[in-house]
């Protein structure tokens, strides 16, 4: 049974007022609230087990390095990877996505070379591939989208030449929430000789993953968006794959035997962890994921879909409104605008009355481009969202409207 009286007591912040109205927080696509474990787990390590790790004999180095690699266990495990090997910590999808452009770039890209993208990536999926373009000389191309959000596959595989290399995706757009068919866009692109990185930014928090079932070459995600701390985050890459790959970033923890002359560099996954890892970071997101998984991500999935299809359907209901993102196959993201009203002005007026949603571009500019508008409001939900709250929304929303 799903008991959201007693989840939402585990999420301090929820109690708060903003302006004296009962906090409503559906920005969670941005960043999720943490539960007390996690802050706990946080303290906890930096008052009682705080020292650096990998380097100690010491008692305290010692138990910190568990924690550490017990975390890398732990996420390997929610991901299902084959090996914690595979695992490399990072400070989230952003520095993720880099560290495969940089690197795998380095190795395996040269000038005319292909990368495919999707007209729904966030700009952390576009912007290091035009930086690579700039170094390198690669080219860039962009699965088209229908008007409902879903990628257009005839369009994609139209798209590979023999000299297309890499596919990156998301797994769930953070603006229109459609789940990509990841799995099968995998299928293509190994038929072409091209490898895959999935973004799973927005899958990670609201359904399983599974990175063999799905066949990935690389997949990304964010500690904060799965209720764990900031400045964490993990990509997973296939263990041949990245062993082939140069280091990203030079420095400590990720060299075997340095002289002026010649270095040699770790096994993986340290070989791309340079300098101290945030260690509190890591045993807070595993700390995060165990959260999670003893709610179990697929009862989590089902509430956070019905809560969203309830939201659509009382939305649906409002004079004017106009949706961005109605794929048969949609999480929990509803990105909308209504009438002429400035999503601006509405996110300003809502969060008098209490109401975090984003409103902008959502760092997806193209995506804004191609249907037609410079933004959008959103509203996307989390495991600790109510219908009561959608209510609370969708009346706020009304009354704003008359406003105009
Ligand atoms: N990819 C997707 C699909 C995202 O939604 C985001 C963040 C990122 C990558 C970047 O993640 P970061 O943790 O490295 O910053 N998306 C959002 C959002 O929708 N609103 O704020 C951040």
């Amino acid at each position: 049974m799903y008991h959201l009286d007693e989840i939402r007591k585990d999420f301090p912040i929820l109690q708060r007022t903003i302006y004296n109205k009962p906090l409503v927080y559906l920005d969670n696509a941005a960043t999720t609230q943490k539960p007390l474990c996690v802050t706990n787990a946080i303290s906890e390590m930096y008052n009682t087990l705080n020292a650096n790790v990998h380097r100690g004999v010491h008692f305290l180095s010692q138990r910190a390095t568990d924690l550490h690699e017990a975390a890398r266990e732990r996420v390997r495990s929610f991901i299902n990877a084959r090996s914690a090997a595979e695992i490399i910590f990072t400070r989230g999808t952003t520095e993720g996505i880099n560290l495969v452009a940089s690197s795998f770039g380095e190795a395996f890209l040269s000038e005319g070379d292909e990368v495919i993208v999707s007209t729904m990536e966030h700009h952390s999926n576009i912007v290091p591939w035009q930086l690579l373009r700039d170094r390198k000389g690669i080219v860039l191309k962009v699965i088209p989208i229908d008007d409902a959000g879903n990628l257009d596959m005839d369009g994609y595989e139209a798209l590979f030449t023999q000299r297309t290399k890499l596919v990156s995706v998301a797994h769930v757009s953070n603006v229109l929430g459609t789940i990509n068919p990841v799995k099968r866009l995998a299928e293509i692109a190994h038929a072409h000789g091209a490898k895959i990185l999935v973004d799973g930014a927005q899958s990670t928090p609201h359904f399983a993953v599974d990175v063999q079932d799905m066949d990935c070459d690389f997949f990304a995600f964010s500690g904060h968006k799965v209720y764990g701390p900031t400045g964490i985050g993990v990509l997973y890459g296939k263990e041949s794959l990245l062993d082939s790959m140069p280091p990203y970033h030079g420095g400590g923890e990720m060299i075997a035997r340095v002289t002026f002359e010649h270095t040699t560099y770790e096994r993986l996954p340290f070989k791309f962890e340079a300098g101290t890892p945030n260690y509190v970071g890591t045993h807070a997101l595993a700390t995060a994921l165990d959260y999670v998984s003893v709610l179990g991500m697929d009862v989590i999935s089902a509430h956070e879909r019905e809560l969203t299809a309830y939201a659509m359907e009382q939305l649906r209901s409002l004079p004017g409104i106009k949706f961005f993102g109605e794929s048969a196959e949609k999480d929990a993201v509803v990105a909308f605008n209504i009438a002429d009203i400035h999503p601006l002005d509405l996110g300003t007026l809502l969060d008098r009355l209490g109401i975090a949603i984003r409103t902008g571009h959502h760092c997806a500019q193209p995506l804004m481009q191609r249907y037609g508008v410079e933004s959008m409001a959103r509203a996307s939900f989390a495991l600790y969202n109510t219908k009561a709250e959608v209510d609370a929304f969708v009346a706020a929303l009304d009354r704003v409207r008359k406003m105009f």
